[in-house]
């Protein structure tokens, strides 16, 4: 917990000095010190008592001295000073894409321009149009990056930690005897909106343990408070709801909070149906006089006629029917993962080396990895040039003799406006694994979106799309794709359909993935750019989970052997 609050402040520093336009370099080192900070793993606050904070490549004296500050107080001297300059909630500017810290300090002192809320307002009365440099269409993207941003939600990864030390909180306070998330949280969803903890306690611990909840540091606001239910707001303006219950009625309550919805409301139809009565308490007899199951959701389940359903399907999408008939899938598994087909090395952007990509990926206990850095002209990305292949090439070959894990030597390569690839037949034929993947030109309508994929599955060496439709949950949306089309046509190449299981993508959508996994070949990608990045596969899964997928669906569930048949 601690540490996603140094993480915080940090950032808002770094957000702070770019708006007042300080150096890059001194920008930079807080950039970097957040970068380092989200790859350790150990409490930071153990880190400064131990005083190994300097251990940390990319941590200097400055900002270690810094850190140590918000670790013992909770707060940042140093951002306090420099929010008197500039307001903290100039810094909200900068998440809507296309606002970066200069911009928004420009917005500030030229409009007084402070929140989003205050941007829309500049909008409306046209004073933003008056400063320079802002034309029409850049007016337009801001306000498609604002509607984009006011849905609300934060992607699952993003929340997950903070989520999780929460609960560890609440249980430590003795006032509690379980704790569960439920909500969205549970059912895995990509998003979540607010988080909904269900938790089990004696009636006498009630009221402090709701004042414990309102209490707890991560809080800067109470926005509902009850014996039974309470709404407080998170540092990170999260909402966050505590049900609590007595320990009888926790089946029920946490399949209640689990929800979704539409599924609790199907199975109350379905109770009131067989003459019974569900609530958040338990599942009775139609007068109440008797209480038939409450204490797990197997229980109520059961009692309902149904086995139990996993929460990642719980969205009324067909769960309740096929449970009654014990037709669930048998949902896919980490353990049913045999390798992954998109990762990188710093032979492009990657961040570890080829050794250790491909070391990391046998660690995982995985049959095979595809090595696909970036090639092309896109400089973002430091991509491979021939020369550079051949170099990747050579390395490959001897590294592969040390190791069982079975290599792909493959490529990610760009899809230009116009659908074409620029890289020589020559070279991709010469290629285990060619993933193809959009980087630039996010805002073309959709049929000319479509018509670009369209027009890179013509390519015979390509064998995958990455994160086909390039949304981001911290950014911007999908651009609009038709997809039985592509789908069609990706069937028709052989031509696989990525869920790319980056935290913020998590693309292509469980919603299209439950509609195509029969239809079009399927693989989850990591696009993983350090070792640890193989751990997002879960997210992943977590996508498939919730599209019904089994094994069968996802194509890296193929042995070596099998899917190397299956590559054209
Ligand atoms: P979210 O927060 O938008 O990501 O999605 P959920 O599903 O977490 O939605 P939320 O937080 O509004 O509600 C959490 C769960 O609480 C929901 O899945 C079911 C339960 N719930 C809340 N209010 C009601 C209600 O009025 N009726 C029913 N049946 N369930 C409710
Ligand atoms: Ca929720
Ligand atoms: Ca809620
Ligand atoms: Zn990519």
């Amino acid at each position: 917990m601690m540490n996603e609050l140094v993480i915080l402040k940090l950032k808002q520093i770094a957000d702070i000095l770019e708006i007042i336009g300080e150096s890059v370099y001194k920008i930079r080192a807080y950039r970097k010190a957040v970068e380092a900070l989200n790859l350790v793993t150990e409490d930071i606050s153990v880190l400064v008592e131990e005083g190994k904070l300097k251990d940390i490549p990319g941590i200097g004296d400055a900002i270690s001295t810094k850190i140590d500050v918000i670790v013992k107080t909770g707060d940042s001297y140093y951002l306090q000073k420099l929010t008197q300059e500039v307001p903290l909630e100039v810094t909200s500017l900068m998440r809507v894409e296309g606002i970066g810290g200069k911009t928004a300090g420009r917005l500030y002192q030229e409009l007084g321009i402070k929140s989003i809320a205050g941007l829309e307002e500049a909008i409306e009365t046209g004073a933003l149009s008056k400063l320079s440099s802002f034309t029409e269409g850049k007016i337009e993207k801001i306000q498609r990056a604002i509607k984009f941003l006011k849905r609300g939600r934060t992607a699952l990864p993003k929340i997950e930690k903070i989520a999780y030390g929460l609960r560890e909180k609440l249980m430590q306070s003795k006032l509690l005897t379980k704790v569960d998330i439920g909500g969205s949280f549970r059912r895995r969803k990509s998003t979540v909106r607010d988080l909904d903890f269900h938790a089990i306690g004696k009636p006498e611990n009630f009221e402090k343990a709701m004042k414990y909840f309102t209490e707890m540091e991560e809080v800067i606001d109470v926005i509902a408070t009850g014996k039974l239910k309470t709404t407080v707001k998170l540092f990170n303006n999260m909402n966050v709801d505590l049900r609590i219950l007595e320990e009888e009625s926790d089946g029920a309550g946490l399949l209640y909070s689990t929800g979704a919805r539409s599924h609790t409301i199907k199975l109350r139809t379905l109770a009131e149906k067989k003459e019974l009565l569900l609530n958040e308490y338990g599942l009775y007899n139609k007068d109440k006089s008797k209480l038939l199951a409450s204490e797990t959701e197997e229980d109520v389940y059961a009692g309902l006629g149904m086995c139990f359903i996993p929460p990642e399907l719980r969205e009324d999408r067909g769960e309740i029917e096929a449970a009654m008939k014990n037709a669930l899938p048998a949902l896919i598994t980490m353990e049913d993962i045999k390798g992954d087909l998109h990762t990188h090395t710093n032979y492009s952007d990657g961040k570890a080396t080829l050794e250790e990509m491909i070391k990391g990926a046998e660690q995982k206990g995985w049959e095979y990895v595809a090595i696909t850095d970036h090639y092309g002209k896109n400089k973002i990305y430091n991509p491979l040039d021939e020369e550079k292949l051949q170099k990747q090439k050579k390395e490959l070959g001897k590294l592969v003799e040390e190791v069982e894990i079975n290599v792909l030597h493959g490529l990610e390569i760009d899809i230009i406006k116009t659908g074409e690839i620029e890289v020589s037949k020559e070279i991709l034929k010469e290629m285990d694994f060619v993933i193809a993947s959009i980087h630039s030109h996010f805002d073309l309508p959709e049929e000319e979106m479509t018509q670009r994929i369209l027009t890179a599955l013509d390519n015979e060496y390509v064998n995958a799309i990455g994160h086909p439709t390039g949304r981001m949950f911290s950014k911007r949306a999908d651009y609009g794709l038709n997809f039985s089309k592509i789908a069609k046509k990706c069937t028709q190449t052989n031509t696989w359909l990525e869920i790319n299981a980056q935290p913020d993508r998590q693309d292509i959508d469980d919603h299209l993935v439950f509609d195509l996994k029969e239809k079009a070949l399927i693989y989850i990608g990591t696009d993983a750019h350090y070792v640890k990045d193989y751990n997002f596969m879960q997210w992943g899964i977590n996508v498939a989970r919730r599209s019904w997928c089994e094994k069968k669906h996802i194509l890296n569930c193929l042995s070596f052997k099998e899917l190397q048949k299956m590559i054209k």
